[in-house]
């Protein structure tokens, strides 16, 4: 590997799209300089208490590490961190091995709810029921609905989450491909200081920076993490699909990851000022917000 672009130490990475190659420190300081700017455009870190989202995985380490070292100094702003148990036999269980190991570490307060608590089954259980079919679309409901009545019961003035560019990336490509502009518009991040009722916002302090980078970091910083092999839904779910997609067109044309989140921040603001944020309602069975008749937890309960 050749010398740091900015200084004369070896360098630990070369970042493709920029043409640098940076060593451990200026990594680390392009790394968190971006994470810092993704928070201030998000409304910047409100007061109170803010809920990581903690899977054991690189990204949400990451970002309760960051968050962590970047709330030292503020004694406005605690953390708590807070996790979904899907229920997934053999790949949930370690992961919140190293949820534990990291909580006790930092000293932060930590708290579980479970999907058969929120939805009367374990995601295993909804694979089943459903002809052994990939069950990301509960998984997605249930995570969301779990990380938001904690969060709410919490206090919480908002949620970090660990989400990188290349899930943000996927996430935006996925909702085009289903013609999803309701999803679309309202895609996390939200801005902190606009909530809607019942709903704690969401922050994303990774969204412009790469997977690997986030695994760098993650490595980097030495931190405990999950390396099972991926949830075994993953080979079925649509998203690892579009994944390996857009490696390959990002191999091609360097950028594409960013291309899509550029154009996300455009016509989002268009999207919502056509349809407004104001039809979210509450379910009428569950008393969670939601933008149908009935919300789509329950729609799988039933
Ligand atoms: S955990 Fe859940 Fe993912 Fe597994 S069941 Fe699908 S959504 S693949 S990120
Ligand atoms: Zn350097
Ligand atoms: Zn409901």
């Amino acid at each position: 590997m050749p010398s740091c672009s900015k200084c004369s130490q070896p360098a630990v990475t070369h970042i493709r799209y920029s043409g640098t190659h940076l060593c451990r420190d200026h990594f680390l300081r392009f790394f968190e300089k971006r994470a810092k700017m993704a928070v201030h455009d998000q409304g910047k870190l409100p007061k109170g208490t803010i809920a990581v989202a903690l899977s054991g995985g690189k990204d949400s380490v990451s970002v309760l590490h960051f968050l962590h070292g970047l709330t030292a100094h503020r004694p406005d702003v605690d953390l708590v961190a807070i996790s979904v148990d899907e229920g997934i036999d053999g790949y949930r269980d370690s992961a919140l091995d190293i949820c534990k190991e990291l909580t006790d570490q930092l000293n932060v307060p930590w708290h579980v709810v479970t999907v058969k608590e929120l939805g009367g089954y374990t995601i295993d259980e909804f694979s089943e029921r459903d002809g052994g079919r990939a069950p990301c679309s509960p998984c997605g409901v249930f995570r969301r609905m779990g990380m938001n009545q904690l969060a709410r019961e919490l206090g919480c003035s908002a949620i970090a989450t660990g989400h990188n560019l290349d899930d943000t990336a996927q996430t935006i490509l996925m909702n085009v491909l289903k013609g999803d502009s309701d999803r679309l518009a309202r895609l996390a991040p939200h801005n902190v200081n606009q909530p809607v009722e019942g709903l704690v916002p969401r922050l994303l302090p990774f969204r412009t920076i790469p997977e690997k980078e986030v695994l760098l970091y993650a490595l980097l910083q030495g931190l405990p993490l999950h390396h099972e092999a991926e949830c075994p839904y993953a080979e079925k779910a649509q998203r690892f699909m579009l994944r390996d997609m857009l490696l390959e067109l990002e191999g091609r044309t360097p950028g594409t990851r960013h291309s899509l989140l550029r154009f996300h921040d455009r016509v989002k603001p268009l999207l919502l000022e056509e349809m407004g944020v104001a039809d979210v309602r509450q379910c009428p069975n569950c008393g969670e917000p939601t933008s149908s008749d009935r919300c789509k937890a329950c729609d799988w309960k039933a």
